[in-house]
């Protein structure tokens, strides 16, 4: 199903009744749901700076600028994604925070997983179906009056058809499979699954970030792979991708010297086994 020909698949607004459904379903969860908005994480530090509680999610029926990592963009054409920001307040000591980010490609990957499809994800937080990104993940720290605040917006390729796809490393829950889940079924399903992740893990004191940490290791497409890293600042680092630090750093083992990356865009260029 990777053709150009493959049927449009069904489109349609975002279901308002169900997000209202689940808000008082679950207390721990709020649905704003906006028919256009720029960028979803805009909206929710807004929201966040003055006095959201943890747990809202502002989401976009169409989000028509959205954002990247490092200034790039984040493109989906409307009716075809879904496009959130949760707003979290973790309690968790300051040197757990980067894990957080790395608990949300998990669990995204973990709610695609249970919709049908092969996900997974590659360090920190790209969310791969064959090696194709299928889902993107921004979580920005916020300073709000009552202490800091995570944003934390996830961009998921819903309908798309394969022409639609923005760039050529692109996949979507159409294009990878025959029948993909609505838009709706998609946002309700990976919400639940990151915030319970989280809740989880805020609990869990020292015995939950080495569960994470854990789960995360043996489901991060990455470790094994012979990668290239794309560093911030510029150069890169080639080398195979051998752990995933307690930091949630990515550990690169590059001709007998052992680097330690805490970011970077990675490109998995073959399996190490291969
Ligand atoms: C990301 O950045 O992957 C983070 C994307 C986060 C988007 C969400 S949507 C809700 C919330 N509100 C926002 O404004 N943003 C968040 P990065 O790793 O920098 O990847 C960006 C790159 O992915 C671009 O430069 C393109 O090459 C590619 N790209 C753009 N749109 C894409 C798409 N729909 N699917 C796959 N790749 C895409």
């Amino acid at each position: 199903m990777t053709s150009g020909s493959t049927p449009t698949p069904v489109r349609g607004p975002l279901d308002g009744d169900r997000l209202r459904g689940a808000s008082e379903l679950t207390p721990d969860l709020s649905f704003e749901l906006l028919a256009r908005t720029p960028s979803t994480n805009e909206v929710a530090a807004e929201r966040a700076r003055t006095g959201a509680h943890e747990g809202l999610v502002v989401v976009a029926d169409h989000q028509s600028s959205g954002r990247g990592r490092l200034d790039r963009t984040w493109e989906t054409p409307p009716g075809t994604a879904v496009t959130f920001s949760l707003v979290l307040r973790p309690s968790v000591p300051p040197a757990s925070w980067p894990w957080l980010p790395l608990l949300v490609g998990h669990n995204v990957a973990k709610a695609i997983t249970a919709f049908g499809y092969d996900a997974a994800v590659k360090w920190p937080n790209d969310v791969l179906i064959e090696d194709r990104k299928v889902a993107g993940i921004l979580v920005e720290r916020v300073e709000t009056p009552t202490g800091p605040a995570a944003i934390v917006g996830v961009g998921i390729n819903v309908a798309m058809t394969a022409d639609e796809l923005p760039v050529p490393t692109a996949t979507s829950l159409a294009v990878a499979g025959p029948g993909a889940p609505d838009r709706t079924s998609v946002l309700l399903g990976v919400v639940a699954a990151v915030r319970e992740a989280y809740d989880v893990w805020q609990a869990g004191g020292e015995q939950g970030a080495a569960r994470l940490a854990t789960s995360y290791r043996s489901h991060c497409a990455t470790l094994g792979r012979e990668v290239r890293v794309e560093l911030p600042g510029g150069g890169e680092l080639r080398g195979r991708a051998d752990d995933i630090d307690d930091d949630g750093r990515l550990v690169v083992v590059t001709d007998g010297r052992t680097e330690r990356v805490g970011a970077g865009d990675v490109i998995h260029v073959r399996a190490a086994s291969a």
